[in-house]
C-alpha cells in the first residue's frame, strides 16, 4: 500500500485514521449547521456508488457532457489546436479524456489526482490507447499550486476540468481553485471546464434523489464511513437522503436528515439532533451564461467559446489566462 510506504498525501494518525478526515466530520457536527465537506463521499464504496450515479437515467450531466465532447470534435481541434499538453485536474479515472485527446492532437497528457494508485493505473490505460503520447503523471492536491513536469514546461497547456466538480464549491472556493489552476498552467494557457446548468427544478432534484435510491446510497455512505473510520455510532436508520433546490443559491443542496431525535459518538465527541435537523452534505451549483462568466472572470479566466449539448443541460466552457484589454 501507496500509504504504508510513505508515498501517500494522506496524513493517517498511529492507529491509521485519516487526521484531515476527522477534524473535518468532528469541526462540522459541532456547527450549528451540521456540514461536512463533499470530497469525503469518495471512499472507495463512494467512488463506486458516483460511477453508478453517472449511468442513472436521471443523472444526465455525464450523458450531456459525453455528447458536447463527442458531437463537437472538430471544433475543438479549430479553438485549441494541437501541440498542446492536457492538464486534467482529478483525473480520476479518465473516461472523458480520450475524447478530448483524440479531437486536438496534444503533445503531451498529464494527470493530476490525489489517488495515486488510481491515477497510475488510470494513466497506464491510456498510454495503452495512445501509444505515441507522453503521459506524466502526478500525484498532487491540485487546490495548491503544483509544479508541472520539466518535459512539458515549455509546451503551451491546456487545463480539462469536466464533470462540473466546480459546482460542487462555493464561490469563494472556486474563485481560489481558479486562480490556483491558472497559477498551475501559467499566462497564455487554456481551460475547458464543464458546467451544470439551471434548469427546471424537477429535473435537477431527481437527478439528485433517483428512483433506484442510488443517491441515498451514496449521500448515506458517508455516515457509514464515518461510523467504520472513526469509531462513529450514528444510528443510520434515522437518517434519510435529502436533495432540495435552493433558488437564492442556485444550487441543488444534499442533507442527511434526522427522523427522530438522536444522540451518536464519532471519536469519543458526543453529538446529538433534533427529528428534522439535518447534517449538509453537498452543494451542487447550476450556471446561466451570465454566472460563469463572472465566475471565470473574477478568477483571472476569459471565456472564449461556449458549447451546450442539444438539450441545453449542460456547458462545456474554453477560457484563456489572458486578460481581456478593457477600461477602467
Ligand atoms: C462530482 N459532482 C460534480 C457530482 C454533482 O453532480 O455535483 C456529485 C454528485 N452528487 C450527487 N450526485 C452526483
Amino acid at each position: 500500500m501507496a500509504a504504508e510506504q510513505g508515498l501517500s498525501l494522506v496524513d493517517l494518525d498511529r492507529d491509521g485514521v485519516d487526521t484531515a478526515f476527522r477534524e473535518d466530520v468532528l469541526q462540522g457536527l459541532s456547527e450549528p449547521q451540521k456540514a461536512i465537506p463533499a470530497r469525503w463521499f469518495y471512499d472507495d464504496e463512494g467512488s463506486e456508488l458516483f460511477e453508478e450515479i453517472t449511468r442513472l437515467p436521471e443523472y444526465y450531466p455525464t450523458r450531456a457532457e459525453t455528447e458536447i465532447l463527442t458531437d463537437r470534435c472538430d471544433e475543438f481541434r479549430t479553438m485549441i489546436g494541437g501541440g498542446r499538453a492536457v492538464v486534467e485536474f482529478g483525473s480520476g479515472s479518465s473516461v472523458k479524456t480520450p475524447l478530448l485527446l483524440n479531437c486536438i492532437d496534444p503533445a503531451a497528457y498529464v494527470p493530476l489526482d490525489i489517488a495515486g494508485d488510481f491515477l497510475r493505473s488510470s494513466a497506464d490505460a491510456l498510454s495503452a490507447k495512445f501509444p505515441g503520447l507522453p503521459v506524466y503523471p502526478v500525484e498532487a492536491d491540485f487546490v495548491r499550486k503544483v509544479e508541472l513536469p520539466i518535459e512539458v514546461t515549455a509546451m503551451p497547456k491546456l487545463g480539462f476540468f469536466p464533470g462540473s466538480t466546480i459546482g460542487n464549491m462555493v464561490a469563494r472556493t472556486a474563485v481560489d481553485l481558479l486562480r490556483t489552476m491558472r497559477a498551475t498552467l501559467g499566462e497564455g494557457s487554456q481551460l475547458l471546464i464543464g458546467m451544470d446548468l439551471v434548469k427546471d427544478q424537477a429535473i435537477l432534484e431527481a437527478a439528485y434523489d433517483d428512483a433506484a435510491g442510488v443517491t441515498a446510497r451514496f449521500n448515506l455512505n458517508l455516515a457509514h464511513r464515518i461510523n467504520r473510520e472513526l469509531n462513529g455510532t450514528i444510528p443510520i436508520d434515522a437518517l434519510r437522503h435529502v436533495a432540495r433546490w435552493n433558488d437564492a443559491y442556485s444550487r441543488i443542496e444534499m442533507h442527511l436528515e434526522a427522523l427522530r431525535p438522536i444522540e451518536f459518538e464519532v471519536s469519543d465527541h458526543r453529538f446529538s439532533m433534533g427529528e428534522g435537523d439535518t447534517i449538509h452534505t453537498e452543494n451542487s451549483h447550476k450556471f446561466s451564461r451570465r454566472s460563469s462568466t463572472t465566475l471565470l472572470l473574477a478568477s483571472g479566466w476569459t471565456p472564449r467559446q461556449r458549447w451546450t449539448d442539444r438539450e441545453e443541460r449542460f456547458s462545456l466552457i474554453l477560457a484563456d489566462a489572458t486578460v481581456p484589454r478593457s477600461a477602467p
